[in-house]
């Protein structure tokens, strides 16, 4: 990392992506509205793509916006000094998962440089963008903090937030993600509830943010882990919440009864499908916070793929190795399909072992909120990041009438299309989820053909030393 200590804060990791070579300055000046999307799209088609910062947007003086800082996953890992690919990867932030490091107050920071309360107009306040073409909502895509309001359980997440009139901005809180669960909490009892939206924060905090945690836990802590280092946090001005000091700009506000609903969408998501008109609540704004010479952080619209994958795969394995130990080998989320498609490599090597991958199958089923809806099981033999040997599995070893298993319908994510549509005709957002079971059955595994030769032995040839047989010109050309 050179010169760059642990922990990058969201202007560090700026620089640092300048130091690294892929920061494009744009001083020219561009309208936010659709300008900053569109000039991101078009530069997040080349690879890599960079990260952008429009430094001079029409109509918010002092304002800076970064577009794409996790459009690429080797720059991601590189923030923290990760290998970015594969198992490696995954274990170090298992590791950081597994050690978190929970968030210091402190008594004020530079969050804190600008306050405004009264007479809010957020639209003029901070620069919004343009989700889609042919869609004039305005967007943010804040970190979004919230508590329980009974246990005071900490959550971080990011969830977009449109907005809807001078002082009020919805909130994408899903009901099966975990703010929706504490704002069910909060109707429940007919409390206010209380939501603070962080943008440009530390890169440790957006990847610790927007991964698959258990509820209850508090991402901040993973953030710090990742970071090596305590997310520091100020109280806010008007919400009893803590939010990142260093924090570019804050959102705070409340989601109060009697819990009215805002209008926006299609937002294209991250399946590659533009999504639907949605109600999400709406939050009333109460204070804004920021920094001098605030830099918005942009995502740009449709490509947060890789981002959602980092802390979600360590979790996904973590989760399956607690349930079943040693005999889950490696989990991999496919990357087309974000994660709705699970792929678990287990070893049987006891007679008893069989029938624990389907209960790996359901343990994997279980995560998050609700998006993985198909799990593939593959022996130990196979490259789980190599589709072509998971096709060669499930067409060799799985007898689709005894080893897919097709479960109810249950409840999964509104972005895949096929659950989501249902939401069109009042329907619950649920489909049918599948284990495929791809391991070879015990009872096969041990079936000797003859001594020694199963059914599944792969044929082989032992090797030669070609020396003996080539000549040398033959050995140069086909070495
Ligand atoms: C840029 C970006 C925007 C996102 N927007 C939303 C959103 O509007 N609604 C949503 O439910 N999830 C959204 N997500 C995914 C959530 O952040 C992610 O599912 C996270 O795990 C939710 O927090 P939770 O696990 O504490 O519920 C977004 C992720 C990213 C990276
Ligand atoms: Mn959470």
């Amino acid at each position: 990392m050179g010169k760059f200590q642990d922990g990058l804060s969201f202007r560090e990791a700026i620089e640092f992506a300048e130091a690294n070579g892929e920061l494009v300055r744009i001083t020219k000046p561009v309208e936010p509205f659709k300008g900053i999307p569109r000039v991101s799209v078009e530069l997040c088609k080349r690879r890599p793509s960079p990260v952008i910062l429009f430094e001079n947007i029409e109509g918010f003086d002092g304002f800076k916006a970064c577009a794409a800082m996790f459009s690429d996953k080797e720059r991601i890992a590189r923030f923290f000094n990760f290998p970015s690919e594969g198992f490696e990867g995954k274990m170090c932030y298992l590791k950081a998962l597994e050690n978190p490091i929970p968030p210091k107050v402190v008594e004020t920071g530079p969050c804190k440089e600008n306050i405004v309360t009264g007479d809010i107009d957020i639209e003029k306040l901070i620069p919004s963008h343009q989700g889609a073409q042919c869609v004039n909502h305005k967007y943010y895509q804040p970190v979004v903090v919230t508590k329980h309001p009974r246990t005071g359980e900490v959550n971080v997440g990011i969830f977009r937030s449109s907005i809807q009139s001078k002082n009020e901005v919805t909130v994408n809180a899903r009901w099966n993600q975990h703010i929706g669960l504490q704002l069910s909490a909060a109707k429940e009892e007919g409390v206010p509830f209380p939501v603070a939206l962080c943008i440009g924060v530390a890169p440790g905090i957006y990847v610790a943010g927007c991964a698959k945690m258990d509820y209850g836990f508090n991402e901040f802590e993973f953030a710090g882990a990742l970071m090596n280092k305590p997310v520091e946090l100020v109280k806010c001005e008007t919400v009893y919440l803590e939010v990142p000091a260093e924090s570019e700009i804050v959102i705070e506000g409340v989601i109060e009864p009697p819990y009215k609903h805002g209008n926006e969408g299609p937002w294209p998501e991250y399946l590659k499908y533009l999504g639907m008109n949605i109600k999400p609540p709406m939050l009333r704004i109460t204070a804004v916070t920021h920094r001098n010479d605030p830099i918005n952080n942009m995502f740009v619209p449709g490509g947060v793929p890789h981002i959602l994958g980092m802390g979600t795969q360590a979790q996904l394995f973590k989760r399956l190795r607690n349930f079943a130990g040693e005999f889950v080998r490696d989990s991999w989320l496919t990357p087309a399909t974000v994660f709705h498609h699970a792929v678990v490599k287990v070893k049987k090597t006891e007679a008893h072992h069989e029938g624990l991958q389907t209960e790996v199958g359901f343990a994997a089923l279980s995560l998050g909120s609700a998006m993985v809806d198909t799990v593939t099981l593959v022996d130990d033999d196979i490259n789980i990041y190599d589709y072509s040997q998971i096709d060669w599995a499930v067409a060799t070893r799985c007898n689709p009438a005894k080893q897919v298993h097709i479960l109810p319908e249950a409840r999964s994510h509104q972005n895949n299309p096929i659950a989501g549509v249902n939401e069109l005709f009042d329907e619950p957002i649920v489909r049918g989820k599948m284990i495929v079971d791809a391991t070879i059955p015990w009872k096969y595994r041990v079936a000797e053909k003859s001594p020694g030769l199963t059914y599944f032995t792969l044929s082989s040839w032992d090797s030669v030393d070609l020396r003996e047989y080539l000549d040398k010109e033959s050995l140069q050309r086909w070495s």
